[in-house]
C-alpha cells in the first residue's frame, strides 16, 4: 500500500474548542497522527512518501469540490485576523455568529466575524496560523493517493490531519477544512473511473461529502454513523436523505443508535458495501475514522481493536481499488493501532 503522509500536519495545532459551553483542549491533536506513524514503524504496511508537490492540479481539484470564495477566505483568514489586531496572533480564530434560516448567504459580508460564521457550522474547529498550510498539504496527500490508485495501485492511504469529511462546498466544521475524501473521489473521476463510491465509516455522519455530491450520480456517498437525532453533526445524516435531482438514489445513510455493537455495525457495513456494488463503482474511497472505537471519548459505538483488522479484510474483499483518508478517532493512544489494523487487514486479504 502506498502511504502519503502529511509532513506539515503539526502546523495545525489549535488550543481550545467550544464544547458543552466551555472552551476545552482540542480533541483533534497532532499526537493522533504521530501515534499512527509510531505504529507504522512497528508494522510497516507500506513505505511513507510525500505527496506530489502543491501545484495547479491541486488548485483545480480543490475548485471542483469547494467554492472559490470559501477557498480564498480560508487561505487568507489568518492574515486577516492578525491584521485586525496584532494581539490576535496569540489567539486561535473561532466563529460566534452564523446565518441560519432566513438570513442571507449570498451577500459576502465585509466583517471578518461575519465571514468566518458564513463559512463554518460550529465553534469547535479553530483556525490558526498553520491551518491552511496543513489542510492543503493533506489535500495534496489525498490527491496523490487517488492518482496512485488511478495509475494502477490497488490501495493508497492519505495519512493526514486535520480530517476532512465534515467540510462541505463552502463550510468548515467538525475539525475539518478541506474535504480529502471528496477530493480523492473527484480525482479518481477525473482520471478514468466512470463511477466512484465514498464509504464513510467515521462515527460521525460525513455531511460535507454528502453535500458536495448530493446532486450527482457519478459519486455514490454512503455513511455509517451515529444517529443524528442524538449525535453530531445533528442536522444531517438521516436515512431519508437519498440525493436530489440527478443524484437521487446516489446517497445512502445508515444511522445507528449510540451504543451500537460490532455485530450490528458490521451488518450495516454489508448494506453499505452492497450499495457500492449496486452502483457499479470502479473505485472506492474510504473515509476512515476510528472514533467508532469503544474507548473513544466523544463517540458511542463499541468496536474493539481486532474489529479494525476485520474491517480492513472486508474492504479488501470488496475487490475494488481503494483510497483511504484518515478522518476522526480521539482515543489518541489507540488511534495508531486501530488505523494500522485496518491497513494490515486490507493488505492481508488483498493478497
Ligand atoms: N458532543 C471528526 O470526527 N464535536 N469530527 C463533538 C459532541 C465535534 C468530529 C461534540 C466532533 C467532530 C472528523
Ligand atoms: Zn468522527
Amino acid at each position: 500500500m502506498k502511504i502519503f503522509r502529511n509532513a506539515l500536519h503539526r502546523r495545525h495545532d489549535a488550543r481550545l474548542e467550544m464544547y458543552r459551553g466551555r472552551l476545552v483542549p482540542c480533541h483533534e491533536t497532532p499526537a493522533r497522527l504521530d501515534h499512527v506513524l509510531a505504529e507504522l514503524a512497528r508494522r510497516p504496511v507500506g513505505a511513507l512518501r510525500d505527496p506530489v508537490p502543491d501545484d495547479a492540479g491541486l488548485d483545480e481539484a480543490l475548485a471542483a469540490i469547494h467554492a472559490p470564495r470559501y477557498l480564498d477566505f480560508l487561505a487568507g483568514a489568518w492574515d486577516e485576523w492578525v491584521a485586525l489586531d496584532p494581539a490576535n496572533a496569540g489567539t486561535d480564530i473561532l466563529p460566534a455568529v452564523w446565518p441560519v434560516r432566513g438570513f442571507r448567504a449570498d451577500v459576502l459580508p465585509e466583517s471578518f466575524a461575519a465571514r468566518i460564521g458564513l463559512f463554518s457550522f460550529d465553534a469547535g474547529s479553530p483556525v490558526m496560523a498553520g491551518t491552511w498550510v496543513a489542510a492543503r498539504e493533506g489535500a495534496a496527500c489525498a490527491r496523490s493517493a487517488a492518482l496512485a490508485v488511478s495509475g494502477g495501485e490497488r490501495a493508497a492511504f492519505a495519512l493526514t490531519r486535520p480530517p476532512g469529511h465534515h467540510a462541505g462546498p463552502d463550510f468548515f466544521g467538525g475539525y475539518c477544512f478541506l474535504n480529502n475524501a471528496a477530493l480523492a473521489a473527484q480525482t479518481l473521476r477525473d482520471h478514468g473511473a466512470a463511477r466512484v463510491a465514498v464509504l464513510d465509516v467515521d462515527y460521525h455522519h460525513g455531511n460535507g461529502t454528502q453535500t458536495i455530491f448530493y446532486g450527482r450520480d457519478d459519486v455514490l456517498t454512503v455513511s455509517l454513523h451515529g444517529d443524528p437525532r442524538t449525535e453530531y453533526p445533528f442536522f444531517l445524516g438521516h436515512a431519508d436523505e437519498r440525493g436530489e435531482g440527478a443524484g437521487l438514489g446516489a446517497n445512502l445513510n445508515l444511522p445507528l443508535p449510540r451504543g451500537t455493537s460490532a455485530t450490528t455495525w458490521f451488518a450495516a457495513l454489508e448494506a453499505g458495501l452492497a450499495a457500492v456494488a449496486a452502483h457499479r463503482a470502479e473505485a472506492l474511497v474510504v473515509a476512515l475514522g476510528v472514533d467508532t472505537f469503544e474507548g473513544d471519548p466523544i463517540s458511542g459505538f463499541h468496536l474493539r481493536a481486532d474489529d479494525y483488522l476485520r474491517l480492513g479484510e472486508r474492504l479488501a474483499r470488496a475487490g475494488l481499488p481503494v483510497v483511504l483518508t484518515m478522518e476522526g478517532g480521539y482515543a489518541v493512544a489507540e488511534v495508531g493501532v486501530n488505523v494500522v489494523n485496518v491497513l494490515e487487514g486490507f493488505m492481508a486479504a488483498a493478497g
